[in-house]
């Protein structure tokens, strides 16, 4: 690249408003709380490459364990917590691997 083309390259990305870039939105983190024997909110929607995390508020341990996917918070005791991050959009169904009637699903959208 010459120096006059790149003089030219820098000076047309510098004219790009700000408002205008494609910025990635900031990843988030989003709650889940097990609690009596159960996943609240049983269903949770979140954008693609945020974080959910599960709260374990009862004295039985439990897992969100996904297994289509392959992904597991493993076993979280009282007051224990797990995170897991989405990045693909879908629909993942999740079951507690110690209680398997317990049920959940992240809806992770684009
Ligand atoms: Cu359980």
């Amino acid at each position: 690249m010459t120096d006059i083309s790149r003089r030219a390259f820098l000076i047309t990305a510098a004219a790009v408003p700000a408002s205008l870039a494609a910025l990635p939105a900031a990843a988030a983190t989003q709650d889940v709380t097990i609690q009596g024997m159960a996943f609240a909110p049983q269903t949770i929607t979140i954008a693609a490459g945020d974080t959910v995390r599960w709260t374990n508020q009862d004295g039985a341990p439990h897992t969100a364990t996904f297994q289509a996917a392959g992904m597991d918070t493993g076993r979280l005791s009282r007051g224990g917590t797990g995170e897991l991050t989405f990045a693909q959009p879908g629909t993942y169904d999740y079951v507690c691997a110690i209680h398997p009637s317990m049920r959940g699903r992240v809806v992770v959208t684009g």
